[in-house]
């Protein structure tokens, strides 16, 4: 057989073109590939849901490759530990209530999932902006990362969403868009993002739950992105929170679809 660099091209572009038109009018639309994204893209995805997730970088899984500091071991806590068996992610016990599983095992199981559930994953896209109807935010802004790094005047484009998730970790980025740009209140005490708190494991873990939720029409916040959306505390390289939110949050919106 001789290769053809012709067709080659071909089909890369043929293929990502079919991928993206498919992506421009989804049911979940997810901002952030990192764990909670990605976890919610899977459950999403399982429950025959139609999901494109945009990562800003070329490499998925946000902060959990470096572990703590990079040392490049995750702690899991027993709540989550469930999680770590349905993604196949092999851990052990350090001591009782506490286990540790391989930093790039946990990625890579993840993101495999996910992406064989059927979510659509776009990396090197960014989301700059919402679109706004009647109220509530029925999609987002996209383009590619590198035009956002060389800074370059290039014109987004848009896809439709029935829901938006906003896991952007501690940036919160969506949500800090909405908050500058529309007439819109989130459902925090004051209407507006209260902002992450200094570290304290186990009050951030267990808030982390009760703050993923609906932050106002057509979003839902998880991940760290929810703790700073909402004043909680970090917790630092303990990851059973991130997974326990994007599995909550795929259940909110199963539960109200
Ligand atoms: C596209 C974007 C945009 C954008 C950001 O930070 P993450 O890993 O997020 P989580 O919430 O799933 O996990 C948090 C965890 O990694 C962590 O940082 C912990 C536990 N910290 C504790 C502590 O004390 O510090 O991933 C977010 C992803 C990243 O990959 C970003 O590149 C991406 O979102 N992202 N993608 N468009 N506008 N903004």
């Amino acid at each position: 057989m001789v290769l053809d660099e012709i067709v080659i091209s071909k089909a890369i572009i043929e293929r990502f073109l079919e991928k993206l038109l498919q992506a421009t009018d989804v049911d979940v639309a997810i901002v952030g590939g990192g764990p909670s994204g990605l976890v919610a893209a899977y459950y999403l995805a399982s429950a025959g849901k139609k999901v494109a997730l945009f990562e800003r970088k070329l490499s998925l899984g946000g902060g959990m490759w470096g572990g703590g500091m990079m040392f490049n071991e995750i702690v899991v806590q027993d709540e989550a530990r469930e999680i770590l068996d349905v993604f196949d992610i092999r851990y052990r016990e350090y001591q009782q209530g506490y286990y540790t599983a391989d930093a790039v095992l946990a990625v890579t199981s993840i993101c495999s999932q996910a992406a064989r559930a059927g979510a659509s994953i776009f990396n090197c896209v960014s989301v700059e902006d919402v679109m706004i109807r009647e109220g509530r935010v029925t999609g987002l802004v996209i383009n590619w990362s590198p035009v956002e790094m060389a800074g370059l005047h290039v014109d987004p484009l848009t896809i439709a969403a029935g829901s938006v998730i906003d896991t952007t970790g501690h940036a919160t980025e969506v949500l800090k868009v909405i908050e500058r740009k529309a007439d819109m209140q989130l459902a925090t005490p004051s209407g507006k993002l209260v902002g992450e708190r200094s570290m304290w494991a186990e009050k951030a873990e267990r808030l982390t739950m009760d703050n993923t939720r609906q932050i106002c029409p057509g979003v839902y916040v998880a991940g760290m992105s929810a703790n700073a959306a909402f004043g909680g505390p970090r917790m630092g390289p303990i990851f059973g929170g991130m997974l326990l939110s994007g599995r909550k949050v795929a259940e909110l919106i199963l539960a109200s679809s």
